[in-house]
Order: structure tokens, then sequence, then C-alpha cells
């Protein structure tokens, strides 16, 4: 009976020292440390911060209390502060920005009506880490540890996630978000959708769309939004630690545009936690934060086409990817960085400079 206790009492601390370890392997391949460290083996790029960026997570919503996201979260200038009557706007049960929405201080959940876009999936809260953690003890952040977030809730328990994503993508437009985060889709077009793309093109709005986690060509299949083809839309498939696509990702040598990491990833979960997850749901994460950084750090603010080209150029090629993608190579924050020659629209001294002949070329080939 006492060599069991000590058996399991040696069992116990074993468990123990495996969890102890896999938390300090997690925490030192956190999603920036990973970054550059395994996929450039190159130091940080240390940027200026000129300009608040926002960007709308249209996703499952967000733990508004997770230590490393509560300060990441939009506050909306229309529902803080004072109001005359002596009471805080976000709380005041008045509309007061005059939007539609009362009391949307952090954002929408379209799923129930209410101004507390709470998670119970997980997933948004993953999503919403990857893009914009701040930096905790541990040494865990996002690729963009100054963004604000703007949490639009379309996925919950109803079944109208499309009637959903359009009021938030309409929401995303109309308040001014800088970049849409969408992380997922449908296989069905939507005029609607399309159309509130368009407005958000109108604004230069840059949307970041996942190319859909069914290993399938989507040149033969479109995924929406990712699909509808527009120039402030880029599409996103999956990479793995190995530099190759993912089993799971869509593809399209015509319609997907460009990859980033999008297995094993680390980031936030519900109740102050972190985990893994992996799919191009986390790998269009990252392409929004890169975005983000971009946008933050130009002298000039840049046009979501202009923030969408100079990603699609400054891409590190990845053999493995050629004829799966319209870009067969991978983001690279510190490359997009150090490319930026302090203005987006000024053309990077360096490139596979056929890519934009071709691309055009490409495009021809489609339009005969
Ligand atoms: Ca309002
Ligand atoms: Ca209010």
């Amino acid at each position: 009976m006492k060599d069991l206790l000590r058996l399991l009492a040696l069992s116990n601390l074993i468990k123990f020292l495996l969890v102890q370890l896999l938390c300090y392997a997690l925490f030192n391949q956190n999603t920036h440390a990973a970054w550059w460290e395994t996929q450039t083996k190159e130091p940080e790029v240390p940027i200026t911060y000129r300009r608040d960026v926002v960007i709308a997570v249209i996703d499952t919503g967000i733990d508004l209390n997770h230590p490393s996201l509560k300060e990441a979260l939009w506050n909306n200038p229309g529902e803080t502060g004072i109001d005359q009557d002596g009471n805080d706007r976000s709380s005041n049960g008045i509309d007061d920005d005059n939007n539609g929405y009362v009391d949307d201080v952090h954002g929408w959940d379209f799923t129930t009506q209410t101004n507390q876009p709470n998670d119970e999936h997980g997933h948004g809260t993953h999503i919403a880490g990857i893009i914009a953690a701040r930096p905790n003890l541990a040494g865990y952040k996002g690729v963009a540890p100054n963004a604000k977030l703007m949490i639009l809730k379309y996925f919950g328990s109803s079944d109208s996630h499309l009637d959903f994503t359009i009021k938030a993508f309409e929401y995303a437009v109309k308040m001014k978000a800088d970049i849409i985060n969408y992380s997922g889709g449908g296989y069905r077009p939507s005029a609607l959708e399309r159309k509130w793309v368009i407005e958000a093109q109108k604004k230069g709005i840059l949307v970041v769309a996942a190319a859909g986690n069914d290993g399938s060509n989507m040149d033969r299949r479109g995924f929406y939004p990712a699909s509808y083809g527009l120039n402030n839309i880029v599409s996103v498939a999956s990479i793995n630690q190995h530099n190759r696509l993912s089993k799971s990702s869509n593809f399209g040598a015509r319609k997907v545009d460009l990859a980033a990491p999008g297995e094993g990833i680390l980031s936030t979960t519900p109740g102050g936690g972190f985990g893994l997850m992996s799919g191009t749901s986390q790998a269009t994460a990252f392409v929004s934060g890169l975005a983000a950084k971009l946008i933050s750090s130009s002298e000039v603010k840049p046009k979501a086409m202009e923030v969408a080209q100079h990603i699609r150029q400054t891409l590190q090629k990845t053999s493995s990817l050629d004829n799966k993608l319209r870009h067969p190579g991978q983001i690279n924050v510190s490359r997009s960085l150090k490319m930026r020659n302090h203005k987006l629209n000024r053309k990077p001294a360096e490139f596979y400079p056929d890519r934009l002949i071709k691309s055009l070329s490409e495009n021809k080939e489609v339009l005969n």
C-alpha cells in the first residue's frame, strides 16, 4: 500500500513537472517569438507607433476579462465618457452615438443583440490573442500588441450566421475600423456581404479572410468572403512548421493569395488561459496583425490596397506553395517591416519583380 501511495505521489510529481515543462515550452514558442525565431531567424524589427489601428474581429466574441486582452479592447468614442446627466455613456442605456446600438462600447453581439460579445466557443478569443494580446509576465504577446480590437460576434447558438456576418461588416465599415479580420466563411456567395466588402474597399478598409479548412481547391469552388476577388481582400491559407501547406488548408493558384502559420499556434483562451489551435483562421489572424503593424508605423497612413499589395510583395517565397497559391509565399513580419521604406506606396527595393506582371497576365487569362 505504501509503495502504491509512493508511486501515485511520484506520478503526480511527474505530471506536475510535465505540465510545467509544457507551459515553459508553450510560452517559449509564443506567437511573437515563434515568428521571428522559427520563421525568420531574425531579431524583431523595432518600429515607431504613429497611430492607433482598429481591427474588427468578426468571430465568436472574446473573453472580455482575459488579462492579456482587456487592455486591447477598442472603446467606442461615442459611447464612452459622461453624458449631460452625469451618467457613464457606456452603461446609460442610451444609444449616445445614434448608430442603432445601445451602449456598444467594445463592439456588439449580433447573436443576442447585446453589448457583451462574450465568447462561449473559444475561437474568437484565440484569434484576438494572435492579433493583439498585450505582453504578459510569461512573455506572451500578439503580433500587434498596440492594436485595438472591435469585437463583433456573429457566431453563437443561432444559425443566422450569414445575416449576422453582414450586420457585423456593416458595423465595422460605419464605425471606421482599419482592418476587418474574418476567420470564417461559407461556400455560398452573398450579394449583401459582397456589397459591404465593397463599401469597406471604398473606405480603404482591409479585409483579411480565411481560405477555409477543407483541403479543397478554391479555384473550382469559392469560399466567401475570401473569394470575392476584390483588391482590399487578402485571402489566407495555412502552412505548418515545415513550411508546407497544412493538409486541411484550402488553396487555389488563382483564388487564394498567400500563406501564414496555422498549425499548433499558442494564443489566449476563455477563462484567462492559453492553448493551441490550428487552421486558416489562425493564419488569417497573423496577417491582420502584420497589417496593423504596417498601418500603425507608416509615416503616411496607407490605403487598404497598398497594405495588401505590400504584404504580397514582401512575402518570403516558399517553393512548396508553387501552383497552390496566387502568391506562393508566406508572410514574414520583419521582412515586410524592413522593406516598408517609410511609405508603403513606394516600390520596395527588392522582391521578385515579375510577380506583379505575372499576376496581371494571370488575371488576363482568367478574363479570357
Ligand atoms: Ca451606440
Ligand atoms: Ca450609451
